[in-house]
């Protein structure tokens, strides 16, 4: 586990260079919560419901807005709206994976515009660095603060490639543009495969596949739960069904919420 897992939140909110990390961690703080909601619902009736519902439980609510079928302008505006509202960030799962000319059109333009209304977006360096420069460079050109990139190191489907070199890869590559990448998905700590290289490098763990209730899915997930993600060195517990197809989804997401922050505050109270 790195160093910076053992510090709070409100620490690393304070050390952090980064515009949107330090406002991610203060929501965390604020709110209470180190939830992501992973809100793959498909149409805009029920994204904007959830978002709402679950908007107070939540720091993050992460979309994959293309598979919104009736996807338009308003899904994105209500979501921005909502996000406001409820102070919490927007992540778009689009994974990013083309050579950086393909990959900056998809970001900034298409029927998506993703830039203009996503917080967060992530990428796998599969194509090698060029992905994550092209990323990083229209954050730049746009001059905006508020817009980050996670490179995505590892997966959670059963028999993942994303391993071993291409973790390490990510990491590496995550250096080379620690302005604009904030951190990474993965399932645990990267600490142990790629050891910090300066004492105050703060890369913010997103851990996916989340669930208290069931081992896996059908189609190859693999969950674990918050207390072993966070356990693991996870900052921020990235859950879907485990939530949103709950009989009750704002009492689940109370329960995560709870679980999560619980797990937090235990981990920080040991390093003291
Ligand atoms: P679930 O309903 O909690 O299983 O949803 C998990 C979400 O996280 C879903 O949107 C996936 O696309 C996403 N995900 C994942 O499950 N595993 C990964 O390794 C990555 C993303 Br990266």
């Amino acid at each position: 586990m790195s160093s910076k897992s053992k510090q709070s939140f409100a620490q690393r909110a304070k050390a952090h260079p980064n515009v949107l990390a330090k406002r991610l961690f203060e929501i965390a703080e604020r709110k209470q919560t180190n939830i992501v909601l992973s809100a793959d619902l498909t149409t805009t009736g029920e994204l904007l419901k959830i978002a709402d519902d679950l908007g107070p439980h939540i720091a993050v609510l992460k979309t994959h807005i293309d598979i919104v079928a009736d996807f338009s302008s308003k899904t994105t505006e209500g979501l921005s709206r909502i996000a406001q509202k409820h102070d919490f960030l927007i992540f778009e799962d689009r994974k990013f994976i083309d050579i950086g000319n393909t990959v900056q059109k998809q970001y900034s333009g298409g029927a998506l515009r993703i830039h203009e209304w996503a917080h967060i977006v992530n990428a796998s360096v599969l194509p090698g660095p060029g992905v994550i420069q092209a990323l990083d460079e229209t954050i730049l050109k746009e001059k905006v603060t508020d817009r980050a990139i996670l490179i995505l190191a590892e997966m959670t489907s059963k028999g993942s490639l994303a391993v071993g070199d291409y973790t390490r890869a990510s990491v590496d590559i995550a250096r080379q543009y620690a302005g604009s990448v904030v951190g990474f998905v993965c399932t645990k700590s990267l600490a142990d495969i790629a050891p910090a290289t300066a004492a105050d490098e703060d890369f913010i763990i997103f851990t996916t596949g989340v669930n208290m209730a069931n081992k896996g899915d059908a189609l190859g997930q693999q969950y674990q739960t918050p207390i072993t993600a966070m356990a693991g060195g996870s900052d921020f517990l990235i859950a879907g069904r485990g939530i949103y197809a709950n009989r009750d989804p704002i009492a689940a997401a109370q329960e995560y919420r709870q679980a999560g922050w619980d797990a937090y505050i235990s981990r920080i109270k040991a390093a003291e």
